[in-house]
């Protein structure tokens, strides 16, 4: 069984974004790798970023190769556009569907082995050629679908599940992609979803080649004692270097208004912000105009202590008289 279709039914009560689309316009179907498989968390990393970017479903294309991390597109985005290519082939078809429509947004998701491996060739010419995607690689550091072998990331020294080490050098497929031209490269955790969705909402905004490699532990080949790819080893050993946040692009704003007035600005969210500009006669240098003002009489201390929380206002017994205000 490879296709189980997810029930259309939901809550009439889902949150919906600005196009009125809800959790489930992003999903895909059931996913059928194993439970507790690391690509399963960047699965919905990619449904939540999506959604919060507002991105209509029918803009965007995912392409991949073939492995358990191929197999992901599946499970998310089901009303996008997809296609499944050949082991380590992804690249070359996006790069194609790219030049054929520059509108939509690209999405390519592969693993360690299609992307490091088997097509490493691809990978580079893709990113070196500046198309415009953004491009994902699931690193479990073996052929999940195949078994467990090694792959070209696999650190050096890591132990397989049989216990055999692992004797080539890593390709850090960071570091490749910083070389070869790539102008967003991230590294991040499957289980660390607070850094890695506004990641990829950052990638999937970006004009031009974006890359994040995305740690992501296979549960069944590679998740034992001296693996490095194990969820123990990475979250013993992993240094989130930033809390990242996303913001959208937004319309910079513009006011001009008369000294001495105070205007309203409207922002994005729906705040608003209160802009006093200072009287042409203000005088910053008035050391002792600053000192009138602030000393100024009873009228200004009441008003301020009737919206504190609480006041007690000097009274006529000097022994009881205390002042106190705190901030609400
Ligand atoms: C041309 C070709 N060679 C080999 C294979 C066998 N094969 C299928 S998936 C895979 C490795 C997948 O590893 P990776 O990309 O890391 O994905 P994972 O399963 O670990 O997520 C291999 C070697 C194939 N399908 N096609
Ligand atoms: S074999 Fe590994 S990579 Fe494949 S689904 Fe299972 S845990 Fe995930
Ligand atoms: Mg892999």
């Amino acid at each position: 069984m490879t296709y189980l279709a997810k029930p259309k039914f939901h809550h009439p009560a889902l949150p919906k974004n600005t196009l009125g689309f809800t959790h489930r316009d992003y999903e895909g179907s059931i996913s059928t790798l194993c439970a507790g498989c690391g690509h399963d968390s960047i699965s919905s990393a990619i449904i939540q970023a999506c959604f919060e970017l507002n991105i209509e479903p029918h803009r965007l294309a995912k392409l991949s190769g073939i492995g358990c991390s191929s197999k992901t597109p599946d499970y998310f985005l089901g009303q996008s556009h997809g296609f499944n290519s050949v082991h380590g082939r992804m690249p070359s078809v996006l790069t194609g569907a790219n030049l054929a429509n520059k509108d939509l947004i690209y999405l390519g998701v592969s693993g360690d082995g299609d992307s490091a491996s088997i097509g490493l060739g691809q990978f580079v010419h893709c990113v070196r050629r500046g198309v415009n995607m953004l491009y994902i690689t699931e690193n479990n550091g073996v052929y999940g679908l195949t078994k467990g072998q090694f792959s070209a990331t696999a650190d050096k020294g890591s132990k397989s599940k049989a216990g055999g080490a692992n004797n080539d050098s890593p390709l850090d497929l960071v570091g490749l992609a910083l070389l070869i031209g790539a102008t967003f490269v991230a590294r991040s955790f499957s289980g660390d979803k607070t850094q890695l969705i506004p990641l990829i909402m950052a990638g999937l905004s970006h004009p031009g080649p974006a890359f994040i490699d995305v740690i992501s532990p296979c549960v069944a080949f590679n998740n034992h004692p001296g693996s490095t790819k194990s969820f123990d080893f990475v979250r013993e050993h992993n240094e989130a270097v930033n809390r990242l946040d996303y913001m959208d692009p937004r319309e910079t704003i513009t006011v001009d208004y008369a000294p001495g007035t105070v205007n309203e600005v409207t922002l994005h969210d729906g705040s608003t912000l209160r802009l006093a500009k200072l009287h042409p006669e203000y005088d910053a240098h008035d050391r002792i105009g600053a000192m009138t003002y602030i000393m100024r009489p009873a009228r200004s201390t009441r008003s301020r202590c009737m919206t504190a929380r609480r006041c007690v206002l000097p009274s006529s017994t000097p022994n009881t008289t205390r002042t106190t205000a705190s901030a609400p």
